[in-house]
């Protein structure tokens, strides 16, 4: 049967008369079904050795397009769609966005299963099923309140199995049953990503909000990502789901080494764990335990542990690094705590350096270092990084463990991040060069050759001004906010962050607001967009929502500035938004204090689809602009090197008194924060307390790089006008962007870490 067949048939048996009588739901189901249906008929991709990501956030996006491109039948749907009169865009729509991930590292996650699929890797993902997701964020008086995401419905990508596991807790065993999602490689075979939610879990524990008793953990463990744990009993709960997690993970991992009839102790055989951040650092004592409980000794258990864990770290911001106090441990998982005691005594007895130790002096157990000692693999995830890891935060575990540290520069997948996301601009790449660069993403620098012809450089402008009108379009008919497809459109979008400094920003739009004010016009008018979800307790970065949604507010009421300047904070931004967003962009915005920023990954999809990078040298920032030369992105700000030494000669070095109130400049844009115009909108508690935040501590020294960032803002936006220059600074990054497909990352996961054959 014909794709287009089969779909006739599945309309009709969900009592529509035709394709083109059917309504877009039920087209939308009868999509589901079939995509299911061929996945589930997909050759299972499967080795003698396996590799588990085990992961808490699973950041997948929807997957209607993904799978239909993967399987190859796209075009052949939106066709039959079409000829029935039918959109497959409106039809997308409705498909809900799974709320499995936040940010940077559940993405990425996601993007290594699209890749290891493709490349023909035997790798499952391994997560939770959060049925609340992270939160759904909407906008009320300039200020972000927080929903529950319900983005679980009846009919879905998931598919329940019959295997559950019994998890131990010291009020009582609680079970954990496997869903599976079927993740489908790239015209080849298909993985798993196994979803572990609790048996008992209760939705209706939620009532007002986000809020819900975080004590009941026989009903709660998968209710929500991250729940607050600002106070004891939420890092309690965080604890209660991370075990949850890797002890279905463990059971799951030795029930398919069994499976397959192997030994246990043949475990670092055959399977590869990628412990994704911390959250996860319990399989470690948790395998330990399952294999002890088989008659293996301490010893042996340990060393099949260790040979089969690596550890990924995604940041090295102090605050994110996970300690827990070891009486947590002794309440919520107190079997894992003589084994965590053994694997620090062995270390302790070894070395003494406190640095080294598991468990610290005041009784904290820090899950990095237990990772980086049981584990055969750490790695970071970008150059910069990973030297900062060896030679900075953790230089004391790379002078024992030399041959355990390596970079992974990360990489995104170039089906969802250009073939899915831009269409127009991927059939015209095929046009110019073949398809090659869809499996060979370094073929992309075939373009390059095409670097002075004008016809070419015109038709890319062309496709971007599509795009942007796209955008436009699509936010008037959402969200009713009108914006200028002339106007440059520069854009932010990332988890919101101080040292991601969403806030110096800000500041730049407030020197901009007073300039225009000033009768200073720019060339052009400019649109900034911006999308963040704060993290629910984190007020600072909530302020620094709210200092935006404000100045938006009094730009758009000024008739004197709004014609020249825009800010639009898209709501609830998530991956949809980004696949909207990121093909309409021209500056993308990667600002973060310079060794801060893990790596990025926003700022490879931009470069993907021709947006020129505005940023600091950090992260992967620094390895993109190694690639495209100069001339082809806007480099500003203080060094990684000079950042460093500023926090190492303490906490008086960097001062914000420098600048306010000694430069007029300078405190100008920090004194709106707290002006007449600004307060009369906001709320003077939020903006007092920025205002004071920004000019006392400025912890990730926005105003040490203001006056850079607006001095070379300022000359790319200028910069925009030489149109062709532009041109052809946009097909340089596109012809460069090759390193950064996930491809390329996987591949080197797989030579260098996990030893997996190529199955198909
Ligand atoms: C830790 C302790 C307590 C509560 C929460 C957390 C926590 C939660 C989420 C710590 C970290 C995260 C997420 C980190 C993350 O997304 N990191 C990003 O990973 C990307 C992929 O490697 C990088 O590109 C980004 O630079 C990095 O910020």
């Amino acid at each position: 049967m014909t794709v287009r067949e089969e779909l006739e048939q599945k309309v009709r048996e969900r009592g529509a008369e035709s394709l083109s009588a059917a309504e877009n739901g039920t087209i939308y189901h009868s999509l589901l079904a079939l995509t299911k249906e061929r996945l589930e008929n997909s050759l299972r991709i499967q080795g003698d050795r396996k590799l588990y990501y085990i992961s808490a956030e699973f950041l997948v996006g929807k997957l209607l397009s993904n799978n239909l491109i993967n399987l190859g039948i796209y075009e052949e749907v939106k066709e039959a769609l079409l000829e029935a009169g039918k959109s497959l865009a409106q039809i997308e729509e409705l498909e809900p966005e799974p709320s499995l991930g936040n940010g940077g590292l559940g993405r990425l996650a996601a993007c290594y299963l699209d890749s290891a699929a493709t490349l023909g890797l035997p790798a499952d993902g391994v997560g939770l099923l959060y049925h609340f997701g992270l939160f759904r964020q909407s906008f009320s008086q300039y200020k972000q309140q927080e929903a529950p995401d319900r983005w679980l419905t009846d009919q879905s990508w998931l598919r329940r199995t019959d295997i559950s596991f019994a998890v131990p807790f010291p009020s009582g065993e609680l079970r954990g049953v496997l869903y599976d999602l079927d993740v489908s490689g790239y015209e080849n075979g298909v993985n798993r990503l196994h979803l572990f939610d609790l048996e008992t879990v209760d939705e209706g524990l939620v009532k007002q909000g986000i809020d819900f008793d975080k004590k009941d953990i026989a009903h709660n463990l998968t209710l929500f990502l991250y729940p607050d744990d600002s106070d004891r009993a939420g890092r309690l709960l965080r604890v209660y789901q991370q075990y949850f997690m890797v002890s279905c993970g463990a059971q799951l991992i030795l029930k398919e080494l069994a499976g397959k009839g192997y030994a246990l102790r043949d475990l670092h055989k055959h399977a590869v764990i990628q412990i994704n951040d911390t959250h996860p650092s319990m399989v470690i004592p948790e395998l330990i335990r399952l294999l002890q409980k088989d008659g293996i000794s301490m010893d042996e258990a340990i060393s099949i542990v260790s040979q089969t864990c690596a550890y990924t770290n995604h940041t090295i911001l102090a605050e994110a690094l996970e300690k827990w106090p070891l009486e947590y441990l002794e309440e919520a998982v107190p079997q894992l705590v003589p084994i965590i005691r053994e694997l620090n005594r062995r270390i302790t007895e070894k070395y003494s350096d406190p640095e080294l130790a598991i468990i610290d002096e005041n009784g904290l157990v820090h899950m990095a270092r237990m990772d980086i000692h049981y584990g055969f693999s750490v790695n970071g995830v970008a150059a910069l990084h990973t030297d900062i890891l060896k030679n900075a935060e953790l230089k004391e575990f790379a002078a024992i463990y030399p041959e355990k540290f390596n970079n992974k520069t990360n990489g995104v997948t170039f089906r969802r991040w250009l073939m899915h996301c831009d269409p127009e601009l991927s059939e015209w790449i095929t046009e110019l060069i073949g398809s090659g660069w869809k499996k060979d993403a370094n073929e992309l620098q075939k373009l390059l050759a095409y670097g002075e012809d004008e016809a070419v450089l015109s038709r890319l402008l062309a496709i971007k001004q599509q795009k942007k009108e796209q955008l436009k379009v699509y936010l008037q008919e959402n969200s009713g906010i009108e914006i200028n497809s002339e106007s440059i459109f520069d854009i932010q979008i990332k988890r919101l962050h101080e040292y991601k400094r969403q806030q110096m920003n800000a500041l730049y739009l407030i020197w901009k607001y007073k300039r225009i004010k000033a009768g200073h016009r720019p060339r052009r008018p400019v649109t900034l967009l911006f999308g963040a979800k704060a993290a629910p307790a984190y007020i600072i970065a909530k302020d620094i929502i709210h200092l935006i949604l404000c100045l938006q507010e009094l730009i758009e009421k000024d008739p004197e500035v709004s014609p020249w300047l825009k800010v639009v904070m898209v709501e609830n931004y998530n991956i949809t938004w980004a696949e909207r967003l990121i093909p309409a962009c021209d500056i993308s915005e990667q600002i973060s204090l310079a060794s801060k920023e893990a790596s990025g990954t926003g700022n490879m999809k931009f470069m993907l689809n021709g947006a020129v990078t505005l940023g600091t040298m950090d992260g992967a920032n620094v390895e993109i602009s190694e690639l495209v030369g100069n001339e082809n992105i806007a480099i500003f700000g203080r060094s990684s090197d000079e950042v460093i030494h500023l926090y190492e000669e303490g906490p008086d070095r960097y001062t914000p008194a420098a600048f306010y109130p000694q430069d007029p400049e300078i405190t100008e844009l920090l004194d709106f924060l707290i002006s007449p115009e600004l307060m009369r909108l906001g709320d003077p508690e939020n903006l007092g307390r920025l205002y004071r935040d920004m000019s006392r501590k400025d912890w990730f020294m926005a105003l040490l790089d203001i006056k850079d960032y607006i001095r070379v803002k300022e000359q790319l936006l200028e910069d925009y006008e030489d149109r062709k220059a532009w041109a052809q600074k946009m097909l340089a990054n596109i012809a460069k962007a090759g390193f950064f497909s996930s491809d390329r990352s996987v591949a080197e996961y797989n030579r260098d870490i996990w030893h997996l054959d190529v199955s198909c």
